[in-house]
């Protein structure tokens, strides 16, 4: 099994509504394991590169200022399918899509407020871990409940 990563950020919603814990617990209990964390806040340079994808749609400034407004939490998970069990422990992009015990399912309700980034494929979830963090920010640690985790 191929070993991801998947960056994470929790939006300034989220912060700002005190979720991160609740959050972050959600896929440290489910068993990812985390590697990188920081408090920050983006600037229009690095939303920008971060959602290069979306920059030229309609929406990107509202989802920049959003982004941007206050601080966020940025974290990667590692694990072997990491980008999608935490997909879909996110939700669908819409809360109101999103199926109830998912994060955005459970603390959301409106599409620019959906609490939770995730990275969408193994490639995105590297290209986003080193827009947020030094490669000497990411840990190589070993987890005790390893075998318990993985068969
Ligand atoms: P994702 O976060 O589920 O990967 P994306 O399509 O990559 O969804 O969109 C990135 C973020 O941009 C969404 O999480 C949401 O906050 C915001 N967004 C996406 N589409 C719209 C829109 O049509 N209006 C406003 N915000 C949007
Ligand atoms: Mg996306």
């Amino acid at each position: 099994m191929a070993t991801e990563r998947t960056l994470v950020l929790v939006k300034p919603d989220g912060v700002q509504r005190g979720l991160v814990g609740a959050v972050l617990a959600r896929l440290e209990q489910r068993g990812l394991k985390l590697i990188g964390l920081k408090l920050l806040r983006m600037d229009d340079a690095l939303a920008r590169r971060h959602y290069a994808e979306h920059v030229d749609k309609p929406f990107f400034p509202g989802l920049r200022d959003f982004i941007t407004s206050g601080p966020l939490v940025a974290a990667v998970f590692e694990g072997a399918n990491a980008v999608q069990l935490t997909r879909n422990a996110m939700g669908a992009t819409h809360p109101l899509d999103a199926a109830p015990g998912s994060i955005r399912g459970d603390f959301g309700v409106d599409l620019g407020r959906n609490v939770i980034h995730g990275s969408d494929s193994p490639a995105s979830g590297e290209r986003e871990s080193a827009l947020f963090f030094a490669p000497e920010e990411l840990l190589d640690w070993t987890r005790d409940t390893e075998r318990w985790i993985y068969e």
